[in-house]
């Protein structure tokens, strides 16, 4: 096992960036936002964020705001709350949150409530507790929390919650380790991380760690560097990160990192790709891995980021 090779990293998500016909970027077309949230995110947490031309990523994120306010993964395609929260994200790092209207951006997350608290993607109205986690955070984001029916959202995001402990992606699904950082991350904005039996959900979160030293999503599956995001930030949300081996998970991580090439993948010696090289970077980050920024658990930015939006630091 080497060291975190930062300098690789780096070059391998300029390349990312820019590039625009192979295999990776055209199936990364449509979300090319999200893209854009992790290789920058990933960027700046190893401290290189001034690699890239702000004005160019800004422009290009604005043109991607639509007449209903919300944002579309790439110019042409249409707004969805996920590309959203990405397009607020990047624009936060940048601290150019300023450049948009936020009454717009909000109006197209009110619009998205449903009677019972829940949320919708977009127009087509598929509900997901992912969706709750991103018009919460995006809202806090943009200190918009207020037009929004939280009480609700709070008892819809409980309604998802299961005998094990876990959460799923709408009432009775089953547990998973993404939904639940979903819903735990909505808790922990909302200020409702008590309603949580922090016990019961530990333990689930840390039998996901296998013995290679990483972490599966549930049970009897094999194990991935993006549920070094998953369920750690929900361990470190809820005060049970001491339950799993943290030596053992940083290995895990720096073992799927293409050494010559730079970028991380999902397993030893699978192909990298930008989404688990930002999981493995993240998860780093959340495991106190020297070198790397910290990040904050359920906003998923830098800390510093979130110090300068609520404390204007
Ligand atoms: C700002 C970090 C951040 C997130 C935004 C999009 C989103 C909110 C959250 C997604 C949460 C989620 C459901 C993650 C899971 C992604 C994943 C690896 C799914 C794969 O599931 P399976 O069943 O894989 O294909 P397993 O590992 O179970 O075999
Ligand atoms: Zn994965």
């Amino acid at each position: 096992m080497g060291e975190l090779v930062t300098e690789k990293h780096v070059k391998y998500i300029l390349a990312t960036e820019k590039r625009k016909d192979d295999f990776e970027s055209v199936v990364m077309e449509h979300l090319r936002m999200s893209g854009a949230y992790w290789g920058l995110t990933t960027l700046d947490l190893m401290g290189k964020l001034e690699a890239v031309d702000v004005n160019e990523v800004v422009s290009w994120v604005t043109s991607c705001q639509h007449e209903s306010g919300g944002f579309s993964g790439n110019i042409g395609h249409d707004p969805h709350i996920l590309y959203t929260l990405s397009a607020v994200q990047v624009l936060a790092l940048f601290n150019k949150l300023d450049i948009i209207d936020v009454d717009k951006v909000t109006k197209y997350i009110v619009s998205l409530q449903n009677e019972d608290g829940s949320f919708s993607g977009d127009i087509w109205g598929e509900v997901d507790t992912r969706f709750s986690y991103i018009a919460l955070c995006c809202l806090s984001i943009l200190h918009r929390l207020d037009k929004i029916n939280v009480e609700k959202a709070v008892k819809y995001i409980l309604s998802c919650k299961n005998m094990d402990g876990g959460f799923g992606c709408t009432p009775g699904g089953e547990s998973h380790a993404g939904q639940i950082f979903c819903c735990v991350g909505a808790l922990a904005i909302t200020g409702s991380l008590d309603l949580i039996d922090k016990d019961l959900l530990g333990w689930w979160l840390c039998e996901r760690q296998v013995k290679s030293g990483g972490l599966n999503g549930r049970p009897e599956k094999l194990p991935d560097v993006c549920y070094s995001w998953w369920v750690l930030s929900s361990l470190i949300m809820i005060d049970r990160v001491h339950w799993i081996n943290k030596e053992k998970l940083t290995k895990f991580i720096l073992n799927c990192q293409d050494m010559e090439n730079g970028g991380i993948s999902d397993r030893p010696e699978d192909a990298v790709d930008i989404f688990h090289t930002y999981f493995g970077v993240a998860g780093l980050s959340l495991l106190e891995y020297p070198g790397v920024k910290p990040i904050d658990p359920a906003y998923a930015l830098p800390v510093d980021v979130v110090n300068r939006i609520f404390f204007n630091k």
